[in-house]
């Protein structure tokens, strides 16, 4: 069922994120033929969709930026601490133009269906454009919040005024001087548009169901202390990063919360919200994420924070987050979130106390009360880890697709495999850091693992690679184990699949930290890539 124009190729990437044009550019370094499929018009990725007002990283850009190359780390310099999706996305074109990577990109071609076909040893691709491609090897670098989750609210359709997505937004032409708009959600999207949103709109109001957790970025010209030890010893710098908890250089404290006076509790922690970034704050203790206490003391001096910015003291009480241990969902960085709300044309409404009961064609009912709006900004998130993956049709050996084998969870070896679907591989997936860490470097330790593996293929006259079914439920234990010790399994967030009405719930990332995960992913390829079952015209190799 494969159409006669079928092209073959060594290796399919789907996505042209920063992971598929990186490996597009190690693979064709190491002469395997490639095709990266790309639903997008360009290159990019989440930085191709996500170009709502405000939207910027929350790593900084001293971290957040490839490093494979000396010279192309030479070749570009980014102009603030965190930058811009504006400024991101150019940096993704830069690097496309610099490699020439865009004529072994389709454009505008989004992948429907995978097929493997064991006796082949291929995979069939089916593309929405009518052009199919065969390949050995099948990567999805598709993204680990990419999919939008559907907004779960009764009467959406029905609303005749603008409707966006802080996920899908228009690359111009949007204006709310004047307008009445409302903002659903309050995870990191929602806080770094709100208050630029705030600054056009005649009249904001924010539907919140969660606060978040969010400290003050501080933006601005990177921090001489910042770029101090990159400058000195650039190698040295990206090397403490990819044997760090979390991908960029931090110091690993061995100060317990529950241990230490009120005085180290309050030193520690105005060290870490100075320096507006996520991963000081999230080690302010070495036990904030283990135990409720030390993290009730991170958590109470932000709570402070909120108080100390938002004038009226229940608002205040209303955006500070208790239902959730600090840090168990995503912190946000924000400039200027809670200010916002001492604006006088800026409302919020508490969607725990008063629900939503219907959209309607005009504006949002709740129960005693319609609002009228003129735009609906929806900023509710994401299917993320497995939506992305498991939206293409994927069907492994004996026909069973991976959304069957995932349906009570994913069950990957090192988040980069899945038993049954031999060749097939994940950029990121479930059951590595990916998200708990710096994306850029969690994509490149990947990538690299990935070509290793493909040279060493190659090399021992080796066609297919897929992991052992005991490997496979080792290590999904392991990641289970690792979570089951924290607090992260207590809270509803997207880490645990809880904001997806119907996704089985499960911690989807790897805990254990960057550092510890390299280690393992580089002992298995040490150890003749033990867990996986290798096969070639010499036959087969299981270590
Ligand atoms: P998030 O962090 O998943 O935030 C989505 C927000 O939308 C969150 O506040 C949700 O509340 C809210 N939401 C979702 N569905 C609904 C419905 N049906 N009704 C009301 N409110 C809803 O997505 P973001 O895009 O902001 O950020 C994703 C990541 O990107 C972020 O962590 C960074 O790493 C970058 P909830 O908390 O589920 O109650």
């Amino acid at each position: 069922d494969i159409s006669p124009a079928t092209a073959t190729v060594d290796v399919v990437v789907v996505g042209a994120g920063f992971s598929g044009l990186y490996l597009l550019h190690k693979l064709r370094q190491l002469g395997f033929s490639t095709r990266v499929l790309e639903a997008a018009g360009d290159v990019g990725g989440t930085w191709y969709w996500n170009r709502y007002p405000g939207a910027r990283c929350d790593i900084p850009t001293t971290d957040y930026t490839y490093s494979f190359d000396p010279d192309l780390e030479k070749a570009w310099t980014w102009s603030e601490k965190y930058a811009t999706q504006p400024e991101i996305l150019r940096y993704a074109q830069f690097v496309a133009e610099r490699y020439d990577l865009r004529r072994d990109i389709d454009f505008d071609t989004r992948v429907v269906a995978a097929r493997w076909d064991d006796e082949a040893e291929h995979w069939q691709v089916r593309t929405d454009t009518g052009r199919d491609i065969r390949c050995r090897y099948y990567v999805m670098a598709s993204g680990c919040l990419s999919l939008p989750k559907t907004p779960d609210i009764p009467g959406a359709e029905r609303f005749k005024g603008e409707v966006f997505f802080t996920s899908r937004w228009p690359h111009e032409g949007v204006d709310f001087s004047g307008k009445r708009v409302a903002v659903i959600g309050t995870g990191s999207s929602g806080i770094q548009s709100i208050p630029i949103m705030a600054r056009q709109a005649s009249q904001l109001t924010v539907f919140q169901r969660t606060p978040n957790f969010s400290i003050p970025a501080g933006n601005g010209p990177v921090r001489p202390e910042r770029r101090a030890p990159l400058e000195a010893d650039r190698e040295a710098y990206r090397r403490e990063a990819k044997w760090s908890r979390a991908g960029v250089p931090n110091e690993q404290t061995q100060v317990y919360g529950r241990y230490s006076p009120p005085q180290v509790h309050r030193e520690r922690f105005e060290a870490a919200w100075q320096s507006g970034e996520l991963i000081p704050m999230l080690a302010v203790f070495a036990d904030q994420i283990l135990f409720r206490d030390a993290n009730a003391i991170v958590a109470g001096m932000v709570h402070e924070k909120i108080r100390e910015v938002v004038q009226d003291p229940q608002l205040a009480e209303l955006l500070s987050p208790r239902d959730h241990p600090f840090g168990t969902k995503r912190p946000c960085l924000d400039s200027g979130y809670y200010a916002t709300f001492n604006l006088p044309h800026v409302r919020l409404v508490d969607l725990r106390r008063h629900p939503i009961e219907t959209i309607t064609e005009t504006g949002i009912a709740l129960a005693g009360e319609t609002m009228a709006f003129d735009a609906i900004v929806y900023a509710t998130g994401f299917d993320a880890m497995t939506g992305a993956i498991v939206s293409v049709d994927i069907t492994g050996r004996d026909g069973i697709t991976l959304k069957q084998k995932w349906a009570h969870g994913p069950q990957t070896y090192l988040g980069l495999m899945a038993a049954g679907f031999p060749n097939l591989f994940t950029i990121t997936g479930p059951g590595s850091p990916s998200v708990l860490s710096n994306m850029m470097v969690s994509i490149e330790q990947h990538v690299d693992w990935l070509a290793d593996c493909l040279v060493r293929l190659r090399a021992d006259g080796m066609t297919t690679i897929e992991p052992t079914e005991t490997a496979e439920t080792g290590w999904v234990t392991h990641v289970n184990d690792c979570a089951g010790i924290t607090l992260y399994p207590t809270a509803d967030s997207w880490y645990m699949g809880a904001n997806v009405p119907g996704k089985p719930r499960g911690f989807l990332p790897y805990v254990g930290g960057v550092d510890a995960y390299r280690g393992a992913c580089d002992e298995v390829a040490a150890c003749d890539y033990l867990g996986f079952r290798r096969s070639g015209a010499k036959g087969t190799r299981c270590t």
